[in-house]
């Protein structure tokens, strides 16, 4: 970091201490991880420059503008739409966190037995190094899984203005009828917080932005599907992870920059790997900064990650919003489209993850699937069960990974992927 923050996180009420411990483990996990990766995509240095700045010039950037009046609404889950909070000019911010600290005050208030999503944002807040959370005029909390939505209750008593979003659990009619009523509600709270009427202009503009957005994402994502893939699976979920922090408008152009580079390779038939590589799916829980363990595990044992179906990936971003109403209800019947088909695994039935993870191991040609599931998180973890039959039936193998933040397990996942990589590995003979 080139700038001396520290005034400015004293001032966001940080524990500057326990702080440079975590910038300190960030910085050497990043370097391990991305640095020494080869042959990466020389646009990729704008997210090792965003990384390197995101808990300094990108908080600076949050400051300037809550000093100019405009507001930052922190957010844990991909329900929360972000073309409203953009159309009343406020900042949306993910808050989700994916390292194993300050878990020990988090148990203090939560049971051991909760994920270590829940536990992280927990233990960011408590011991104060997260400074998206401290930058926060507003942070949404959804009833999505039984784990968030009990911990949400707590986690009012340390964080001022928590706004509950209500998420149904299933998609008939009358679900629709109260997810769109509860869009409606929370249009009301970001026009009440930042004292902005979403007008229909507005919206629209906002819904350009997100969905622009969206389609960098997408296009880098049909980019994976070539073998050689031009690019690693750990710098693809590091995209996909920056895309929660960072300005929508200036990530765009960086993304749509890095897919024309691999335009490039692909047109070169070169990539991150020799053809043949192995190719696996990545499906399940979200990965937030920092955790990168299990993709790097894959990475490490000989194969190459082609896609996520997460919601830090495919799951959170595929799905356009109509850009054509131009009425305030006709954007927001179309928002609410859009947002009702996210297929994250608190749904039931939930179908279309399933058929959704086919369709992707299809397009992007995968060898195999890895499902993810956080340990204690129930949603995704009993529906690994009916997600690997369905995939058996079109001849995907899978296999059920159950892990937390914590490196302890490390070796023993090495050895379990790559004996699932071996399973489908093609002999050198046979290309
Ligand atoms: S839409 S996946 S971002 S809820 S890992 S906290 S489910 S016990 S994160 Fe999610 Fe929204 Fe769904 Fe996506 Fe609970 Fe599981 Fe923990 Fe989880």
């Amino acid at each position: 970091m080139a700038a001396d923050y520290r005034p400015m996180w004293t001032e966001l009420g940080m524990d500057l201490k326990a702080h440079d411990a975590l910038l300190d483990a960030l910085g050497k996990a990043y370097q391990d991880v991305f640095l020494s990766q080869k042959v990466r995509p020389e646009g990729m240095s704008y997210l090792d420059f965003v990384m390197s700045e995101v808990h300094g010039l990108r908080i600076k950037e949050l400051n300037d503008a809550r000093a100019t009046g405009r507001k930052v609404v922190g957010t844990f889950c991909v329900f929360v739409p972000e073309e409203i909070v953009l159309a009343a000019d406020a900042i949306c911010v993910g808050l989700c966190a994916g390292a194993e600290f300050g878990f020990e005050e988090a148990e203090k208030l939560l049971p051991r037995n909760t994920c270590g999503l829940i536990k992280s944002a927990f233990g960011f807040k408590l011991t104060k190094v997260c400074p998206y959370t401290q930058s926060s005029d507003m942070v949404v909390g959804e009833t999505t899984c039984d784990g968030k939505k009990k911990a949400y209750e707590i986690f009012k008593d340390i964080q001022p203005n928590v706004y509950i979003m209500e998420i149904p659990q299933m998609k008939n009619t009358a679900d629709r009828q109260l997810f769109a009523s509860e869009y409606w509600r929370f249009k009301e709270a970001v026009e009440k917080l930042t004292g902005v009427t979403i007008t229909a202009e507005r919206l629209k503009k906002a819904i350009i932005t997100v969905n622009n957005k969206r389609k960098a994402l997408h296009r880098l994502a049909l980019l994976r599907a070539t073998d050689p893939a031009p690019i690693s699976g750990l710098d693809s979920l590091l995209i996909n992870q920056v895309a929660f922090y960072d300005d929508p408008v200036r990530f765009t152009g960086a993304i749509n920059k890095i897919c024309d580079e691999l335009e490039g390779r692909i047109k070169q038939n070169s990539g991150v790997a020799p053809k043949h590589t192995p190719r696996v799916l990545i499906s399940g829980c979200p990965m937030s900064v920092p955790n990168w363990k299990l993709p790097l595990v894959i990475e490490t044992s000989g194969a190459v990650i082609v896609g996520e179906e997460s919601c830090v990936g495919e799951r959170g971003q595929r799905n356009l919003v109509d850009e054509k109403p131009h009425t305030i209800e006709g954007e927001m019947e179309a928002l609410i489209d859009r947002y009702f088909k996210i297929d994250c695994a608190v749904f039931t039935p939930n179908q279309d993850r399933t058929d959704h993870i086919i369709s992707m191991a299809k397009e992007y040609k995968a060898d195999g699937v890895i499902h993810y599931a956080l340990q204690f998180c129930s949603p995704y973890t009993v529906e690994s069960y009916l997600v690997e039959k369905e995939l058996a039936k079109h001849g995907i193998p899978m296999l059920k990974i159950e892990t937390d933040y914590s490196m302890e397990d490390v070796g023993q996942l090495k050895t379990r992927i790559e004996a699932f990589i071996e399973t489908f590995r093609q002999p050198a003979w046979s290309h």
